[in-house]
């Protein structure tokens, strides 16, 4: 049986893949959506299709992914421009403004995304909402030390702060650099552009998952309905 939300996210990552050009720096971002994209540049690669490319990684997680594709990388002392960025995101508003970090990945995604002349956004529909907030929380990048002085500030904005948990709830998310997530519920955001300063304005505060004016283009996986199910 294959699920429509996988149909999806195969579909837009593709999608994006086809938008790489030859001798061009691409930006690689996290998450199962962007995976797509990833398995299937490497496939362009392999095919001849597209040549000398080299791959920024956002994450851990995004170079193993690549590494296996066979993608050549390389870091942000290296390259002096990125072309194009592929990311996923957790929820896009109207303006093309983004939560990310579900994958606790979004403080090297920013760094990226916003470096690249086209920020290619890869979501299925589900991800679409009037308003920042609606369905999930802002994730805040802590550094450990700072974890219960956020906490409390986060709280006076209005938020409803939760240190994020790993698997079985054994221990604490620890970010690619070492530091924590603070998922921060808000009833919803009104100004993103504000919050996303104000949360980064707190001392320990690394960074967090408000994208707002960095994306270019949102590609958004939509059910096609003679997909057949197995
Ligand atoms: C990363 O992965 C994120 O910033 C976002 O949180 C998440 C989206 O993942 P998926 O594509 O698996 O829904 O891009």
């Amino acid at each position: 049986m294959t699920d429509p939300i996988i149909v999806m996210k195969q579909q837009v990552g593709k999608a994006a893949a086809e938008y790489i050009e030859s001798n061009s720096i691409i930006g690689l971002g996290t998450g199962s959506t962007t995976a797509y994209a990833i398995e299937h540049i490497g496939k362009r690669l392999q095919s001849g299709t597209l040549k000398n490319i080299v791959g920024i990684p956002t994450s851990f997680q995004a170079e193993v992914l690549a590494k296996q594709y066979n993608i050549p990388l390389s870091t942000l002392d290296m390259v002096d421009h990125i072309d194009i960025a592929i990311d996923g995101a957790d929820e896009v508003d109207p303006y093309k403004n983004l939560i990310k970090g579900g994958g606790a990945a979004h403080t090297q995604e920013k760094i990226v995304d916003s470096l690249a002349k086209k920020f290619i956004v890869v979501v299925d529909g589900n991800k679409m909402v009037d308003k920042l907030g609606s369905t999930v929380p802002v994730p805040v990048e802590v550094i450990p030390k700072a974890l219960t002085p956020v906490i409390r500030q986060l709280k006076e904005l209005g938020g409803s702060p939760d240190l994020r948990m790993g698997v079985k709830k054994a221990g604490p998310v620890v970010t690619d650099q070492g530091n924590l997530i603070i998922d921060t519920k808000f009833d919803y955001v009104n100004d993103p552009k504000s919050l996303e300063a104000i949360i980064n304005n707190i001392p320990g505060v690394l960074d967090n998952g408000l994208f707002v004016d960095v994306a270019d283009l949102i590609l958004i996986g939509e059910i096609i309905e003679d997909v057949p199910v197995v």
